[in-house]
């Protein structure tokens, strides 16, 4: 195979690295036991060394979509990965300081991306345009050490653009903001100076931002799965497979994790609360405490959007955001507790 090792920023082998055999590589998906990873030999299969990773004295870090690694290459089987590189940056799931003991907290540490140079946070100027997610997502962005770059998506169906470029402009120190609209094309060539060869990027927003249909309109080809017509339970969405660190035809590779989509709803709830605290205003009015605004007499919202003053349209769009913030952060604290005890069982295995 002929894979060109540096345009995914691992460095050319020194003498040391030479010497003892191991092979430079870098982690592109992530499953189970199992990494997917490329190097000078293309793309291969690979797993932990145990001896390192799981001895009762192991402190190597287990590594994630985006690490460099090294490894004991293998070419009848799986690889062996005997260790990951230093970060230059970071996003992890969640934090386990309440499990007590230093070493089953390293083991659980969720990281979701490592070593990406610049965070877009994707926000649309759409109806749910809210800058205080957006100020939010910044603050994430900074602290995982790279450099947010704010991108606003949607421009297409926003009549006020200008002034939202503004608003954001106002809380952005230090990070670009730009308009877009994968649809139309426009804005996407403002992007180009962050789009270089060997630069890694990562996406952060809400679901049905345009994350997708960015990517795409940025590799002229179809690399991520645009959202159709929703499933009722949305749950088709959320399994969409595809390459978790991809290389696209201009060299700019794109880190897409399911790790990372939940950090786009880590706090999506307040954002729902603040976007439509219009229609949250009137479950106070209605006439019965737990009313479910659906059938009960006295309902505000059933008399508001009968009298025109809320959109039914809004009032859809309110349920439906609710309903997938819902799944998804159920979604994530199943997935958290089964990789939980998924791990530990795996090294009480190793243990005996
Ligand atoms: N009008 C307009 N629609 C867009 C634009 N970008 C995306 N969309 C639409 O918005 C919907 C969601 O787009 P996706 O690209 O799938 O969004 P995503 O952020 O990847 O969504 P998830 O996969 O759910 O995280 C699709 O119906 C797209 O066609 C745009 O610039 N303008
Ligand atoms: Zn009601």
């Amino acid at each position: 195979m002929n894979t060109n090792v540096e345009d995914y920023g691992i460095s050319p082998i020194d003498e040391t690295t030479a010497s003892s055999g191991l092979i430079p590589g870098r982690i592109t998906a992530v499953h189970r036991e199992r990494y997917e990873v490329v190097c000078q030999h293309g793309e291969i299969g690979a797993r932990l060394k145990s001896g390192i990773y799981f001895s009762g004295t192991a402190d190597e870090r287990f590594p994630t979509v985006g690490d460099y690694v090294l490894l004991q290459y293998n070419s009848g089987g799986d690889s062996l990965i005997v260790k990951t590189g230093e970060r230059k940056s970071s996003f992890s799931r969640s934090d386990y300081s309440g499990h007590g003991a230093a070493y089953a907290k390293s083991i659980l540490e969720q990281l979701v991306a490592a070593n990406f140079d610049y965070v877009f946070i994707m926000a649309s100027l759409n109806y749910d345009f809210n800058v205080k997610r957006i100020e939010r997502y910044l603050t994430m962005a900074w602290q995982s050490g790279a450099q947010p770059v704010i991108v606003l998506t949607k421009a297409d169906l926003s009549h006020q653009v200008s002034e939202q470029l503004q608003q954001v402009r106002e809380i952005a120190i230090g990070a670009d903001v730009f308009a877009i609209s994968s649809k139309t094309g426009d804005g996407l060539d403002e992007l180009k100076g962050y789009l270089q060869p060997r630069k890694t990027i990562v996406f952060l927003g809400s679901s049905g931002v345009g994350k997708s249909s960015l990517v795409n309109a940025l590799a002229e080809e179809e690399i991520m799965k645009v959202s159709g017509i929703r499933e009722e339970d949305s749950k088709g969405r959320h399994t969409t497979t595809h390459r978790q660190l991809t290389l696209l035809n201009n060299r700019v590779m794109v880190i897409d994790t399911p790790g990372m989509r939940e950090l786009g709803l880590w706090d999506a709830d307040s954002g729902i609360s603040e976007t439509f605290s219009d229609v949250e205003a009137l479950f106070q009015q209605c006439k019965f405490a737990d009313c479910t605004h659906e059938r009960e007499p006295g309902c505000a919202v059933k008399q508001s959007m009968q009298n025109g003053a809320l959109n039914e349209d809004r009032w859809q769009r309110y349920l439906q955001l609710k309903k997938e913030n819902l799944f998804v952060t159920n979604k994530a604290a199943y997935l958290r507790e089964k990789d939980k005890w998924h791990k530990l069982s795996v090294i009480n295995k190793r243990r005996k």
